[in-house]
């Protein structure tokens, strides 16, 4: 897979990027991650990538020559599943999601910042809106890397141990169940028996129990969904 990012920001990618799992799944060349300077494609003399709101005072909104022209570039390199802009009005990201696009070939994320795009880069070339959730963030940025990190750990071969994405909350619509680890009794705080018992299906079904415990008292709106 290949995930191809556009900001004014790049280095705000270092620190997400270069640690744990993702680094390990660039190096093992199950993805590549590309970021892209949107400002080295500004034609303008001071690399400027807004400019005033046409109508109304709403503040700066980022201008489609730039961004334009960048995705043009990539789209005649390759062609892309899907081309995303991070935006507090699109709709909201969940793991269902995630799936999804874990399973596409090449996309691209844009990220926004100061009031916007212009409207007809939307119209043009987006193919789909997301927001990490109701509440506003600077920029794109943050919510780009919560993107790539939840999609580049769904990806065959990145996580050691294939079934652990798949027990993660939110994957078979619950919340995970309790864990517990050494030692068995920490100043009498004590693990429950039937974790140390070995009887597995037993374990099991009260692991599923618990998940479904949890799930009903924190967030029962993931029991009314289909
Ligand atoms: Cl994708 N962008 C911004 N700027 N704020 C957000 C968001 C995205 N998702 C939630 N808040």
């Amino acid at each position: 897979m290949r995930i191809d990012i556009l900001t004014i920001f790049p280095e705000m990618f270092d620190g997400p990027f270069s640690h744990s799992i993702i680094k390990r799944a660039q190096e093992k060349g199950l993805v590549e991650l590309h970021l892209h300077d949107i400002r080295n494609y500004a034609q303008n003399k001071h690399r400027r990538v807004d400019d005033y709101a046409y109508g109304h005072g709403a503040g700066m909104v980022m201008m489609i020559q730039p961004i334009a022209d960048l995705i043009d570039k990539l789209k005649a390199e390759r062609t892309y599943d899907e081309i995303i802009f991070l935006t507090p009005d699109g709709m909201v990201y969940d793991q269902r999601e995630a799936n999804r696009l874990s399973t596409l070939g090449n996309i691209i994320l844009l990220c926004g910042h100061y009031k916007g795009i212009d409207e007809r880069l939307r119209e043009h070339y987006i193919t789909r809106e997301i927001s990490i959730g109701d509440y506003v963030l600077s920029g794109g940025e943050l919510a780009a890397a919560v993107l790539a990190d939840s999609i580049v750990r769904l990806i065959p071969g990145v996580l050691g141990d294939e079934t652990s994405a798949l027990s993660d909350s939110f994957q078979d619509g619950l919340l995970s169940p309790p864990v517990y680890t050494r030692p068995a009794d920490y100043k009498g705080w004590k693990v429950p028996d039937i974790l140390l018992s070995g009887h597995e299906a037993e374990i099991n079904k009260w692991l599923m129990e618990k998940a479904e415990e949890r799930t009903r008292q924190r967030r029962p709106d993931l029991l009314e969904e289909d």
